[in-house]
């Protein structure tokens, strides 16, 4: 078993309709990760021990989900040096509008990189954090020039919207 590079974590389990994008996207580039369910709000303590064990476990980059008053992203920023790609929710209150506004506003300090609402956000977390660690790990780095290839090569071959 590869040691995890990437965590994903989510606030909770209804999080994963949207976390799966991430997830998706990390095994089709072959990048070693975990998937946790941490609530800020229900389970502070094992997001206090997930953060703060992150870096010397051997995670790069931690891509958080979380939906309305959506605090993991920041709390995990701030207990752990590891880089923090949050993920907005759409919510069903709010559209998904209250968790980006609560995880994109910190306070100078603690960044934490912040991604679109809903699934876009999650498959882009995933990309990015691919983008990390591809600068010195070849096969992601490969991975993720083909998956660009790809992506360029089926707009190329699909011009005329109609057919
Ligand atoms: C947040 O509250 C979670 O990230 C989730 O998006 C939202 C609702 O959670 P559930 O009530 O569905 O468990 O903490």
């Amino acid at each position: 078993m590869t040691a995890p590079l990437v965590g994903v974590v989510m606030g909770s389990r209804s999080d994963w309709e949207t976390m799966q994008h991430a997830v998706a996207r990390l095994e089709q580039l072959g990048v070693p990760h975990e998937v946790r369910v941490v609530s800020a709000h229900r389970t502070p303590d094992l997001l206090f021990d997930y953060a703060a064990s992150a870096a010397s476990r051997g995670l790069r980059a931690i891509i958080a989900g979380a939906g309305g008053a959506a605090h993991l992203p920041g709390m995990l920023a701030a207990k752990t040096p590891v880089p923090v790609l949050g993920v907005p929710v759409q919510s069903k209150a709010l559209n998904g509008l209250d968790s980006l506004l609560s995880i994109v506003q910190m306070p100078a300090g603690i960044p934490v990189a912040t991604f679109a609402i809903g699934a876009a956000g999650a498959a882009n977390a995933a990309l990015f954090a691919a983008a990390l660690l591809a600068a010195d790990r070849d096969a992601i780095r490969a991975a993720l020039e083909a998956f660009r290839a790809r992506q360029t090569g089926d707009v190329l071959d699909h011009p005329d919207p109609r057919l």
